[in-house]
């Protein structure tokens, strides 16, 4: 093959030229509209041995700006504070610092010579940042450099939201996502951000078994982490909040919710407690309201201050109670009325006279799609119009979610709409790990509506990949990149170990296929395929592949062990029944006889689903079995 070479002169004259366009590309202007786009440009340049590289930051920044230099932490740090900082923010720092070298922190104090200061509540004038001023809420403005020749850090949020996710993009200059340690030396760097869409989150709100309270907990670290703001706490399976809804909660449960509700406000995380009447609701009756009202104050006394009412998966051909036909009448139509009854008078009765409290959430029981109907229709008229609407795409679960589908939904509901995502959930395929990447959605979809949440699926660890990609997207959609998203996603998991990090790449191939994407485990089917070609090489790169998977219950991080044991056990042995097919195509000695014991055994997985049913647990299904199918004749 002839080599193209670039003349040497022309090169640097190429260099030079680049290097003068982006010093005047204009740095503040058009970032604090909504309307500016534009990618966050780092990465694109290649590094001089003195400066830090910016590293890939996520979300993706709005605007980035590589000044191409170095500002090192040191052993000791002053740290200016204002009102704007929260202890989170704070804490948020500090650690980080921490962890790049510092040994002393002085908060408050005047920095000596030569040593970093950190200002968290920044303004304009600080290291010519430019204002966080005019930003939509949760913005904000980082600045790492120099001024006066003394390195120098600033944060400044639009709001103390905003100053808290300053200091979490901080806290990853410091140690970048999928890294296993901490940098002692920054780049220099100026970034300006914002989010595409006000509410961000997880909605908990499958069957079967709930998340453990410690994986609660820890999901809200981690959305503060990567700027998702809201949780809604609706586990189909709390009884609490489904067939006891009237019940109060015990006080063990109290103590746990409280936790959750006081975690979450320390992080900037909305926690939306949702109750779920419509099982059983009598719409007309004092009583039931009453009794609503009740557990609502109970959980306003222990800090909530965020309340939705799901009327999601009930049986509308008929009412609880004789009284609501006699009040509403009868149809859908009549359902909808009687619902927004009961909505109206909770958002008027309890949220509208308590100022803390935002407004009322609900979920529709015609929540997919956005066809016309009697129910939708009498429901967009009669509903509060600060009430906000969760609906779930054109489908249950949507295959895509288009920008035009989404105006279409928040003009058919007529109400603010948040979409509630079902994926990565697995509820009603509860045989498969759902880990492809999070994709089909436009970038054009957040900004039409009011937010975006992901129901995630009941293994907590597994959802992470899917739920850092939901974060990436609904912050900033059009630099979304769902193969990315996903990879950055397994490192985090992985952090920094590489061997582990190349058991969840093969483990999340195998697991790749959802109703959002139906390839099944596109990278071992395409390795497959070579070696069946007899591409040179491709035996070896199957086996070792094979290897990886068959390993990869010891090798993946101890957290996603836990989540996913049944999953790792299925790849392990249907990983060795492969290898063994592998070798029986090779005529190395293994015997039909041992390929069959070792495919009976990787069938026999099973995994019990939210109503008590034995489920054959998936894993690669249509490329491994069909591959020890195929040596097996
Ligand atoms: O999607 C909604 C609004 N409700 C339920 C969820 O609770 C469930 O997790 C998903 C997926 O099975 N489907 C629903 O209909």
């Amino acid at each position: 093959m002839r080599a193209f070479r670039i003349p040497a002169p022309l090169l640097l004259g190429f260099a030079l030229g680049l290097v003068i366009i982006l010093l005047l590309r204009d740095w503040s202007g058009g970032t604090g509209g909504e309307g500016d786009t534009r990618a966050a440009p780092h990465d694109a340049r290649p590094h001089t041995d003195e400066s830090t590289p910016v590293p890939t930051l996520w979300p993706p920044p709005r605007v980035v700006r590589d000044d191409r230099g170095s500002v090192a932490i040191g052993r000791s740090v002053a740290v200016r504070t204002g009102d704007a900082t929260d202890p989170a923010t704070l804490d948020t720092v500090v650690r980080a610092l921490r962890a790049g070298g510092a040994r002393e922190i002085r908060i408050g104090d005047e920095p000596r010579s030569g040593e970093l200061l950190v200002v968290t509540d920044g303004t304009s004038a600080d290291l010519d940042a430019g204002s966080p001023k005019g930003l939509p809420k949760g913005g904000y403005v980082l600045a790492v450099g120099h001024a006066d020749d003394a390195p120098r850090v600033v944060l400044a949020g639009a709001d103390r939201t905003g100053t808290f996710h300053a200091a979490q993009t901080f806290a990853q200059l410091v140690r970048p996502v999928g890294t296993a340690t901490a940098r002692t030396t920054l780049p220099a760097v100026r970034i300006r951000d914002w989010p595409a869409t006000a509410t961000r989150g997880i909605v908990e709100g499958f069957y079967g078994t709930p998340w453990t309270h410690q994986e609660r907990l820890a999901q809200l670290d981690f959305a503060a982490r990567w700027k998702l703001n809201t949780y809604l706490y609706s586990p189909k399976d709390d009884p609490y909040l489904r067939s006891r809804w009237r019940d109060p909660y015990p006080e063990s449960r109290l103590t746990a919710l409280r936790a959750l509700a006081r975690r979450a406000t320390a992080r900037h995380v909305s926690f939306v407690y949702a109750l779920s009447p419509g099982p059983t609701v009598c719409y007309s009756s004092a009583a039931d309201r009453a009794a609503l009202l009740r557990k609502f104050r109970q959980l306003w006394d222990i800090g909530v201050r965020s309340y939705a009412v799901p009327l999601d998966d009930i049986d509308i051909t008929r009412w609880n109670c004789a009284a609501d036909g006699t009040t509403y009448g009868h149809g859908r139509a009549a359902v909808a009325r009687a619902q927004a009854d009961l909505l109206n008078d909770i958002q008027r009765d309890f949220l509208t006279p308590r100022p803390e409290a935002t407004p009322l959430i609900t979920v529709p029981t015609e929540y997919d799609g956005t066809r016309a109907t009697d129910y939708k229709t009498t429901l967009a008229s009669t509903l509060s119009p600060d009430i906000t609407v969760m609906w779930t795409g054109p489908l249950v679960v949507s295959p895509t979610l288009r920008t035009d589908q989404a105006r279409e939904a928040a003009r058919r509901y007529a109400h603010p709409v948040l979409i509630w995502d079902n994926y990565p959930v697995n509820d009603y395929t509860p045989g498969n790990l759902l880990l492809g990447p999070y994709e089909g959605r436009d970038s054009g979809v957040p900004g039409a509506v009011a937010g975006i949440t992901a129901n995630p699926m009941n293994q907590a660890t597994a959802s992470v990949p899917a739920l850092f990609s939901l974060a990436a997207y609904a912050w900033h959609p059009e630099a979304y990149r769902p193969t990315a998203a996903l990879d950055a996603g397994l490192r985090l998991l992985a952090a920094g170990d590489r061997r582990a990090l190349t058991a969840l790449r093969a483990f999340a191939d195998l697991n790749h296929a959802s109703r959002i994407d139906t390839t099944p485990a596109p990278k071992l089917a395409a390795l497959i395929e070579a070696y069946r070609r007899g591409a040179p090489n491709a035996k070896a790169a199957l086996r070792n592949h094979l290897t990886t998977l068959a390993t990869a219950r010891d090798t993946v991080p101890p957290a996603l062990r836990t989540s996913a044991a049944p999953w790792l056990d299925a790849t392990h042995d249907w990983a060795r029944a492969a290898l063994a097919a592998l070798a029986l195509q090779d005529g190395t000695g293994t015997t039909r006889s041992q390929v069959r014991a070792l495919r009976d055994t990787a069938r026999s997985h099973t995994v019990t689903d939210w109503q008590g049913r034995t489920r054959t647990v998936e894993v690669g299904a249509g490329v491994l079995d069909a591959f020890v199918a195929r040596a097996l004749g």
